[in-house]
Formats: structure tokens, sequence, C-alpha cells
């Protein structure tokens, strides 16, 4: 028997449990296969994907171009390492820049590492340009963050069950309640060694929450005004997620009719992952301008897959899908479907308190504890009704799916959560 041989879902979870640890705890689906929109399981069921591997599959399941772009580069060239140059690197970082307006693309590969490059950045240019003295530079950050799962990345984190029993904890960071610029302003006032200021345009693993319409725009000012860098973290909410191409897009040159005319808000650092391969390969990156970006010299950071050739013609490609396919245009009209259609739902249903988010990037809040297992009961009804969603926390669903979709499929996934939301309802 080969070990690739066909297995069951059974036995494919049985073979996890036994053999991998448990760092995850999933859903009882196993996934076979996946086409734009849908997965199917080991046993032929299709579902929709509503959490598009936590918006890293912005631009479908194995959409052809993006597989295509892969397939030939492997054939081609994979790795070289930085130790040489390859013929793609260049091209990609010409065209990531231009894309998103800043000088500089250092890449990476997965998101924590692209945070960890930003805080390197950032303390760098603190004690080269803005003068703050040998290690006292201080990053703030914001209340229930979540930016990866690296030893210093937790160091900052909030969450118990992330950080617990990890510890010695990296030092150097302030944090502050999220959605807050007077608590910004008055930790920038009292502290003269702040660098920069690291913070989710919407903070997902919160559960979808959405700041005030003014509060990225105002904290950048007070960032300016104080000299400190705006550092945003968009490895979840950028590449079209909210409904256009950055949830803080400043500088772009997208085609989104819904970009021109939104407050621009320009950060410092910016930082990509997940989506920026549409899920097809581990591709981060970090964005800067010159005097930023040139404190980092030969020596002073890398890696051994970062900017390889296939991540780079991979992040073309899915740029280009981005841009091809409208997928911020699109994600902005089906998002105010969405939350259209559950708000008219939401006052029949005593389950579901309220829905949140923007563009596709969306959650609800269910009428229950964090602590209770309502969410997830729920997403396990909606599994058996042909629609994946994962619960964050007890009592909220997060509800992001590919950009690809189109107006029915999306009315077709609002009857699923509908007539799931009230079956069970019913029966409790
Ligand atoms: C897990 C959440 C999503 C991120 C932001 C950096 C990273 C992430 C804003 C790190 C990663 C993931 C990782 C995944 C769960 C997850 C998640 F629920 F925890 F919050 F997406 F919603 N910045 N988010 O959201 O990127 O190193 O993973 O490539 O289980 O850790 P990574």
């Amino acid at each position: 028997m080969s070990v690739l041989e066909k297995i069951s879902s059974k036995d494919a979870i049985a073979l996890e449990e036994k053999h991998g640890a448990h760092n995850y705890h999933p859903l009882p689906v196993v996934l076979s296969k996946g086409e734009g929109v849908h997965v199917w399981d080991a046993e032929g069921k299709k579902y929709y994907d509503f959490l598009s591997a936590y918006s890293a599959v912005n631009q479908g399941h194995c959409h052809p171009k993006i597989v295509d772009a892969m397939v030939l580069q492997a054939k081609t060239l994979s790795l070289t390492s930085r130790a040489f140059y390859n013929d793609v690197l260049g091209k990609y970082e010409k065209y990531a820049t231009e894309t998103f307006g800043f000088d500089k693309l250092l890449p990476m590969n997965t998101g924590a590492e692209a945070v960890e490059t930003a805080l390197k950045i950032c303390r760098k240019w603190a004690y080269e340009k803005k003068g703050i003295a040998e290690n006292s530079a201080q990053i703030i950050v914001c209340e229930n963050n979540f930016h990866g799962r690296t030893t210093t990345i937790i160091s900052f984190s909030n969450d118990a069950v992330a950080r617990k029993n990890f510890g010695p904890y990296t030092e150097g960071f302030i944090r502050i309640e999220y959605d807050n610029v007077v608590a910004l302003e008055k930790t920038l006032r009292e502290n003269e060694n702040v660098a920069g200021f690291l913070v989710e345009p919407i903070q997902g693993e919160a559960g979808v929450y959405v700041p005030s319409d003014n509060y990225l725009k105002e904290a950048k000012a007070l960032c300016e005004k104080y000299n400190v860098l705006f550092i945003a973290d968009e490895v979840q909410t950028g590449i079209a997620r909210t409904g256009r191409l950055l949830a803080t897009c400043g500088n772009c040159s997208c085609p989104d009719k819904h970009c021109s005319g939104i407050p621009e808000v320009k950060p410092d650092i910016l930082i990509l992952g997940k989506a920026l391969s549409g899920g097809a390969y581990p591709v981060s990156a970090v964005l800067a301008n010159n005097a930023i970006m040139d404190v980092i010299r030969p020596g002073n950071h890398g890696s051994t897959f970062g900017g390889n050739p296939i991540a780079a013609v991979v992040a073309i490609a899915a740029l280009e899908v981005v841009k091809d396919e409208q997928l911020a245009q699109n994600a902005f009209e089906l998002g105010e479907l969405f939350r259209a259609e559950l708000n008219a739902f939401i006052p029949t249903c005593s389950l579901v308190n309220a829905v949140r988010g923007k563009g596709l990037l969306n959650a609800i809040l269910i009428n229950d504890t964090e602590e209770s297992s309502t969410a997830w009961d729920i997403c396990m009804a909606l599994k058996e009704n042909g629609l994946l969603a994962k619960p964050t926390h007890g009592n909220i669903i997060r509800f992001a799916p590919p950009l690809v979709m189109t107006k029915d499929q999306l009315l077709d996934c609002v009857r699923i959560i509908k007539t799931t939301l009230e079956a069970f309802e019913k029966q409790k």
C-alpha cells in the first residue's frame, strides 16, 4: 500500500490525531479538493468555503492563472536562495511596489515572519534615524491583537491560551486599547521612546472588530505628529478582502471605483501575507519607502525561501487576478448585500445579535456566552448543510468566502445560513 493511497475522512482524522501535534481543534471535515468558492471532502461532498483559509484564498481555490504560473516556474527554477539573484524577484518587487505605492519591498514567507521583519525595521529606524537610545525603543500595540505565533509576537498578545508558559517574553511593547486615539495620544505624549504603532485595520481574531470611521486616519496623524512609524498589519485585511485593495487604501493604483475618495491612510510600513499568493504558496512581504527600508543592510535580515522564484511569479499572478477580476469591487458589493440580507433576518431570529464587517470579512454575533459551544454547534450544522465556517470565540462566527463568488452563489449561501439558524433555533 502506498503512503498516499486514498483513505476515508475517518481514517484521515485518526492519522492526524495519532501522529500530528495537537495544536489545532479542526472542524471534523477532511478536504481533498478545491475549485473557486467550493471544496470537496474525501467522500465527495461539496461545500461552500466560508473561511478561505483565513482569507488566504481570496482569489478562489486553485485559480488556474496562479496554478499555471506556479507549475511553469516550479519546472524552471524553484529556489536559488538570496546568495544569488534570480530573474523574477525584481519584476515582482517592481510590480508590487507600484501596485501598493511604496519604494521597496522585503520578501518573506509567512505573515508572522513579515510582522517580525516590520518590527526589526522599525526598531533599527528608531535607533539610526529617530535617535532613540539603543535598546530602549518601544512599539505600541493594541489589546486583543493577533499578529502571529512567534515568541516575540506572542509576547505582546493578551490571549492567555496563545502565550501562557511560553515566557520569558520579549520586551519593548506597550499595549493600549484598540480604536482609542485618546489612549494612543496619551501614550505617545508620555513616552519619548516610541518607535512605532502596530495595528490591524480590522481586528480579525478579536471577532472581526471594525474600528470607528476615522480611527486609522487619526492614529496615522498622531504617529506623524510624534515621528512614530504607523505599521499596518494587512495580512488578513489586505488584497481586496474588505472591498478595497487594502483596508488602509492609500496611494494605490487599483482600478476599483470604491478605492477613490475614501480617506487615505498610507502606512509607513505595510505588512502583507496570505492572499498575496492566493493561498497557493507561502508569500509575505513588508513594504516601505527608502527613508525607512534603507536601514536594512546586507546581513541584517533574510530568509532562505523569501523572494524565491516560485513565490515571485505566484504573487504577480495573484495580484493580477485581483485587478483583472475586480475582486475589491466584487467584495465591496457582495459584502453590502450579505450584511443587508442578514440585517433583515436578524430581527426574526433570537440566536443572532448582530452582523458586522467590511467587504467579505464579516462575522455574526451569537446570542450566547463566550464559553458556550453554540457557535461551534452552528458551524457543525452549517457543515451538514454544505457551508464551512469556523467560530472565533464561543459566540462569534467569521464569514469570509473567496472573493470570486457570484451574486447568485452568495444568495445561495445566505439561504443556507438562514435555514440552518432557523432549524437550530427550533431544536434549542
Ligand atoms: C493560526 C486568527 C485569522 C493575521 C494577522 C499576522 C498573521 C495572521 C492579522 C500571521 C494570521 C491566522 C493564523 C491562524 C489563524 C489566523 C487567524 F484567527 F488567528 F486571527 F486569520 F483570523 N497578522 N492569522 O491574521 O500570519 O504567520 O499565520 O502566515 O492558526 O495561527 P501567518
